[in-house]
């Protein structure tokens, strides 16, 4: 049995048991209310649900296991998966261990290349992505155990062996997404020996001399990884997954709500908004220039790509860490530099227009600071990266660590089949009104 295989053997019972007592002591009490604007707004604030995997403070952004993000932005990404699933981040022996692992399952069965190469050349690469990963649904180990029959409790058994076998294997195929999609050449094979984040970087196929592109792989995959239970692409897989759908079904359906551009294509629309800025301008735009510009998308009654968040109300601390990245590594880039330059003149534009949609009788604009989006593109263009409709499927590759981990802790509680009470408008005006 392997080492994280073992600990979370260990761990299983006390979760369990936790639940069992958290249950027992506090089952009927209430921990939230809805409104009726709460339940046409998207359930927004509506505490429904639980992931243990992480949480994310309105005031700080994502913690990790109790553990603030940026605290732990020197892990790799094994180490973040080892630690979402397991609360501990691994020793080196673990660590180790986890990578021989993904070296043994890394390979990509050959029919994902057939039918990736037989899909329309304008195919968007999320689609491309999500359509490898359900082909190789036939391999669940988690469909085969359930077919012959296992108990509840041995159900996160297949659950980590599927998990595991698609973490292993979605760099390489979201690296042959980008190869067959944009026509670099054949796919790339696995190094065994190389890390998650630098497998990655090198299948890709990009120069990398100094290995600072293999550096900003392993920063966004950390960065990417999970955003508690709520998000559209957790709780689509979440859903999905309460049915005993395996993991194959639950993450390509967590991944298809990522595709959307209010979700985890905004970093593709973000980028898209920045080079048309600067293309308008020829280059770094004035601050004139760029309120004018960010004014203009407003009016039109499109968003400003990568700002605002359902439930962060500062800088996304995501965000702020790619920022210091760039400072490092490229300060004197244009595109890089126009990235942080919106930084200081949108938050301003975005309260200026919040208040004259509340005016108006609009809502206002919750939270006017960067997200997480806001800041990747820019990175990723200037390591030659410069096909921003691939971009969600890096997000992809890193948000499957948490869907995974969220995933596998339900299969051992065992989590029921989700299944909230939807209500008529007819429903709310008899009986709310009423
Ligand atoms: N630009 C313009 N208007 C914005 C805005 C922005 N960046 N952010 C919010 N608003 C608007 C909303 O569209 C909403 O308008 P309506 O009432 O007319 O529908 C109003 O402000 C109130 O919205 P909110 O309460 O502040 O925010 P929501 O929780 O409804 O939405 C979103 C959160 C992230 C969807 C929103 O801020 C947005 O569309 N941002 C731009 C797209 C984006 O960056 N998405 C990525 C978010 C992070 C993520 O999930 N990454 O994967």
């Amino acid at each position: 049995m392997s080492i994280l295989k073992e600990v979370l053997a260990k761990k299983i019972p006390a979760y369990r048991e936790e639940v069992k007592k958290t249950l027992a002591d506090y089952g009927s009490k209430a921990m939230s209310e809805v409104t009726v604007a709460q339940a046409y707004g998207g359930m927004r604030g509506v505490k429904g649900m639980i992931c243990d995997t992480s949480v994310v403070e309105p005031d700080k952004g994502l913690i990790i296991r109790g553990r603030p993000l940026l605290e732990l932005k020197h892990l790799w990404p094994e180490e973040i998966f080892y630690l979402l699933l397991t609360g501990e981040v691994p020793d080196a022996k673990a660590k180790a261990a986890l990578q021989v692992d993904y070296d043994k399952r890394a390979a990509v069965p050959e029919y994902v290349w057939d039918v990736l190469e037989a899909m329309p050349r304008d195919s968007h690469p999320m689609c491309m992505l999500d359509t490898a990963i359900l082909v190789m649904e036939r391999e669940s180990v988690f469909r085969q155990w359930y077919d012959k029959g296992m108990t509840k409790e041995e159900y996160w058994l297949p659950a980590l062996e599927d998990g595991l076998q698609l973490l292993a294997k979605l760099p390489g195929v979201a690296a042959g997404v980008y190869r067959i999609r944009y026509n670099k050449g054949t796919p790339i094979a696995w190094t065994p020996g190389l890390d998650w984040g630098a497998n990655f970087a090198n299948m890709l196929g990009l120069p990398d001399p100094t290995g600072s592109f293999a550096d900003l792989m392993r920063l966004y995959l950390n960065f990417h990884c999970d955003h508690e239970g709520g998000n559209v692409s957790a709780f689509s897989c979440h859903t999905v997954g309460s049915a005993l759908s395996d993991l194959y079904y639950s993450v390509s359906a967590g991944l298809n709500g990522l595709a959307g551009p209010l979700h985890g294509l905004a970093n593709q629309e973000c980028l898209g908004w920045i080079l048309e800025l600067m293309d308008r301008f020829g280059g770094v735009p004035g601050d004139k220039d760029l309120r004018d510009f960010a004014f203009e998308t407003l009016r039109s009654g499109k968003v400003i790509p990568g700002y605002g968040h359902a439930v962060l109300r500062v800088t996304d601390p995501r965000y702020t860490g790619l920022l210091e990245f760039g400072k490092e590594h490229m300060p004197n880039d244009p595109v890089f530099q126009t990235v942080a330059k919106v930084y200081d003149v949108v938050p301003k534009v975005l309260k200026e227009y919040s208040e004259e949609r509340v005016k108006a009788g609009k809502n206002p604009i919750a939270n006017c600071w960067p997200n997480v989006d806001a800041g990747s593109g820019a990175l990723l263009y200037y390591y030659g990266l410069t096909e921003f409709p691939y971009y969600t499927v890096l997000f992809s590759v890193s948000r499957s660590m948490g869907m995974v981990s969220q995933l596998v802790l339900n299969r051992a509680l065992g989590t029921a089949i989700t299944r909230p009470k939807s209500v008529s408008t007819e429903w709310v005006s008899k009986n709310v009104g009423g």
